[in-house]
């Protein structure tokens, strides 16, 4: 069996954070589901039967003021905001299997459902609060985390003081320990990982997990008065749509929100006695041309305005492509444009260009005859470069994906791309064209195979493009996995190619 992954754990959850419905979508939650969307994308090419969850997080102070602010009932809000990120996840052609919102039955059952375990496990007791809470973050701070009277992160904090209902947190400080110790790949990455290791080893406090002063959100079971704290209310959302395929494998998350993933969660988990998540990733943070992005700097980069402008693949490829997955990026219109012509319309799109239009002129529009008797060393080299990589992707750049190690994946699809790109120049099929036929078929040959082999590879990065590539190359819909990599599924010559077009072109600077 060519993948035994199928005979064992064939599944992959992979999830999203649900994102607040006070604001509009941006190239922050773009980033993320983009990068879900390539894993998940990647995880179905490799064989895997995938869920990929999203949706949006609707309860809390923070909504509800929104709301307030909008002058419309809170229903009425988060219906209309949550329709903007389904619509992100058309503009971007995301491929997720499911979209959840936390104002669905569905969701409100299970998070009672998850209270009512907690409670079981005899970790929620009622006392009072009385300290600190930032609603930007909807998160409760210390006294001694405040600098300069606000939160670590900036938000405004009020003075909160009320009945509520704690979660024995501190109970999981060691149980906590020892999971991240026994599961060294849990948090990534790495760095992270000891930011959250330094958190809970310098000793966790319960948590206050209800609310009496405001009413949108979800009633405690057995007592009305109160309502869910509004991050175990949305965490739970994991398990809501697991439909039978919890554990997540992976939650991808902003480093913002890593505490809430790795340390809450994990405890919640625990508590209510359910499988804990294979990985948390998170993500760094992007700026704007060296911004912070904010509405009161009017910075916000829309998803929608950088597809219309760049093109769709164009947006992810450089979401994906422009920092090591994990660390800070900076967001400017030159890098965009920098990166866009320099890896796409100058290499892998000029390739393709090059190489198909030389086979519609002078192969009859179809893939060319390849002589065995004519092959060189230097073709030779280049398909074991384009066949090595590929067997690579099959087997160890899935480890590389599922660490979300993007950078890494796409510099070897672009390697392939160069080398082909090295290749054709050295061969130069326009002089064979006059000097050998049977050479300059076997060349345009071999780049269209290339070509073949590196348009599957991109898929999960610009799915749009690369459907196009192999539509070009007339590779059947149903031969574009990654087991048909092998040579075993290689062009066949004589098959009619329709006319080329173009896939990545060229931005000029006055279009952008
Ligand atoms: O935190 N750079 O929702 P949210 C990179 N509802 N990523 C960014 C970003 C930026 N500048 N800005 C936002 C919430 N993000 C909660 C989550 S999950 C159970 C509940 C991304 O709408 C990043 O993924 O504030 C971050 O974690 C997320 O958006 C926060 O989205």
């Amino acid at each position: 069996m060519e993948n035994n992954k199928l005979m064992t754990n064939n599944t992959y959850y992979i999830t999203t954070p649900i994102y607040y419905v006070n604001d509009k979508p941006h190239l922050g939650h773009a980033y993320t589901s983009v990068a879900c969307d390539a894993i998940a994308r990647y995880m179905r090419l490799d064989g895997m039967e995938v869920k990929f969850l999203t949706g949006t997080d609707e309860h809390g102070q923070k909504v509800e003021k929104s709301a307030k602010a909008a002058g419309v009932p809170p229903q009425a809000f988060v219906d209309e905001v949550s329709e903007h990120f389904r619509e992100m996840g058309q503009i971007l052609h995301l491929t997720n299997d499911d979209f959840i919102r936390t104002t669905q039955p569905r969701h409100i059952k299970a998070a009672q459902e998850m209270w009512k375990r907690l409670e079981a496990s005899g970790d929620i007791y009622l006392a009072n609060y009385g300290g600190w809470y930032a609603t930007r973050d909807e998160a409760f701070y210390a006294e001694s985390e405040l600098i300069d009277g606000k939160a670590p992160t900036g938000a405004e904090v009020e003075w909160v003081e009320e009945p509520s209902y704690f979660f024995k947190l501190s109970k999981y400080e060691q149980p906590l320990l020892d999971f991240y110790s026994a599961n060294p790949d849990f948090i990534l990455p790495e760095s992270r990982r000891n930011e959250v290791l330094s958190f809970v080893k310098g000793g966790l406090k319960d948590l206050s997990i209800s609310r009496t002063t405001f009413e949108w959100g979800i009633p405690v079971p057995g007592d009305e008065a109160h309502i869910m704290y509004v991050w175990l209310d949305a965490l739970t959302n994991y398990w809501t749509a697991a439909d039978g395929k919890w554990p997540a494998d992976l939650h991808m998350v902003g480093k913002d929100i890593l505490r809430f993933h790795a340390v809450y969660w994990p405890a919640f988990l625990m508590s209510a006695k359910l499988e804990l998540p294979k990985r948390v990733f998170a993500h760094g943070w992007w700026t704007i041309e060296g911004e912070k992005m904010s509405k009161s700097l009017g910075n916000v980069v829309a998803p929608a305005h950088l597809v219309e402008k760049y093109g769709l693949d164009q947006t992810r490829y450089f979401l994906l492509r422009e920092v090591p997955f994990g660390s800070d990026g900076n967001f400017s219109r030159q890098s965009m444009f920098d990166r866009i012509n320099a890896d796409l319309a100058n290499n892998i799109g000029n390739l393709a260009q090059r190489t198909l239009s030389m086979i519609a002129k002078n192969c009859d529009g179809a893939v060319p005859v390849l002589d065995p008797a004519v092959t060189l060393p230097q073709d030779v080299a280049l398909m074991d470069l384009v066949r090595v990589t590929s067997a690579t992707t099959h087997n160890s750049a899935r480890e590389q994906m599922q660490r979300c190690k993007f950078a890494e994946v796409i510099g070897a699809i672009l390697h392939m791309s160069s080398t082909a790109n090295e290749y054709i120049d050295k061969e130069a099929p326009w002089t064979l064209k006059k000097t050998d036929l049977a050479r300059m078929n076997a060349v345009l040959y071999y780049l269209a195979e290339s070509i073949r082999c590196i348009a599957i590879m991109l898929q999960p990065f610009t799915p749009d493009a690369a459907a196009k590539l192999l539509d070009q190359l007339a590779v059947p819909a149903d031969e574009r996995l990654f087991l048909h990599l092998t040579p075993q599924f290689a062009l066949k010559a004589g098959t009619p190619l329709p006319k080329p077009e173009g896939v990545f072109p060229r931005l000029v600077a006055e279009t952008v």
